[in-house]
């Protein structure tokens, strides 16, 4: 077959997926390991905004994890994670915040506005968005969300806006500034808009059963098992924690994906082959 019958043909068959997700909103996080180079953030930004374009409201939250290293690196402040979060001073909570709301939210808002997309990036702070208290004594400023306003991003995606977020947020004294892990933000910002999916994009292709094969389909009750029996473990803990507090709040199912793989979030959505390991009851 011809290329131009081949994309046709390939457009003709996304119809049913297009009529089931249009209108869904899908909440999409970006770690900062699934962000490649600028050719990789313009094929993310791409895929966003054709979800935008198809009728689906994209809400993006990202991680930045990695880009906070190298800058806690460049003014020799260091830095060490206990249970997946980064432990967080009044010197590191400026860093995280200048570098998530800063470098790497206004990176993806200008990705997504090359490709025609209208992206306004905020942070949990903005109109009180994510509200959090200290989540453990030993981390520092980390939060833990205890209060969501998500009206704000309703507001957003109504007008046709891609509501793009950091994991920055205010506390309930006032001046409080607090680190939020990017999955738990993520999974929060979807449980309060009970949203239709999760993506979860990072670098591994999903979660692993005990022979290290990739799961496409898992229950809650699946995932609890494995976490007992240590097959889920690591930087995964985080991620199904997440998916699971996620349905516990409504959202209709979590996908934990590759993020590097291309189009991974089209491949997810509008295909039935779709990728990675979605996670629901
Ligand atoms: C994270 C926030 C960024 C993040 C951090 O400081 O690295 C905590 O650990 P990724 O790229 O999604 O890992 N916060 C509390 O989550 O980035």
């Amino acid at each position: 077959m011809q290329d131009a019958a081949v994309t046709a043909k390939i457009l003709s068959e996304a119809l049913p997926y297009l009529q089931r997700y249009s209108g869904a909103v899908v909440v999409v996080k970006f770690g900062g390991n699934a962000m490649g180079d600028d050719e990789a953030m313009a094929e993310f930004a791409r895929d966003i905004v054709l979800m935008r374009q198809v009728g689906v409201n994209p809400v993006v939250v990202h991680g930045g994890g990695p880009m906070i290293n190298e800058m806690l690196g460049k003014l020799g402040i260091k830095s060490e994670f206990v249970k997946g979060k980064r432990v967080t001073d009044k010197a590191t909570v400026e860093v995280v915040e200048m570098i998530l709301s800063g470098l790497v939210n206004k990176r993806i808002v200008q990705a997504i506005n090359d490709q025609g997309g209208r992206a306004v990036g905020i942070s949990g702070k903005d109109d009180d968005l994510m509200v959090c208290e200290a989540d453990d004594p030993e981390l520092g400023f980390v939060g833990r969300p205890v209060e969501m306003n998500v009206q704000v991003l309703r507001d957003l995606y109504n007008a046709g806006i891609i509501p793009v977020v950091a994991p920055v947020a205010t506390g309930m004294a006032d001046n409080e500034t607090f680190n939020v892990n990017g999955d738990t933000a993520a999974g929060a910002i979807a449980g309060a808009l009970k949203a239709d999916r999760l993506l979860l994009l990072t670098d591994v292709s999903g979660v692993k059963n005990a022979a290290g094969e990739v799961m496409t389909q898992i229950t809650p009750e699946e995932v609890r098992e494995m976490t007992r029996d240590g097959v889920i473990a690591g930087g995964m803990i985080p991620k199904t924690e997440t998916a699971l507090m996620a349905l516990d709040q409504g959202v209709r199912a979590v996908t934990i994906l590759d993020g590097r793989v291309p189009n991974a979030c089209i491949l997810e959505l509008f295909t039935d082959h779709g990728a990675g390991s979605q996670i629901r009851s």
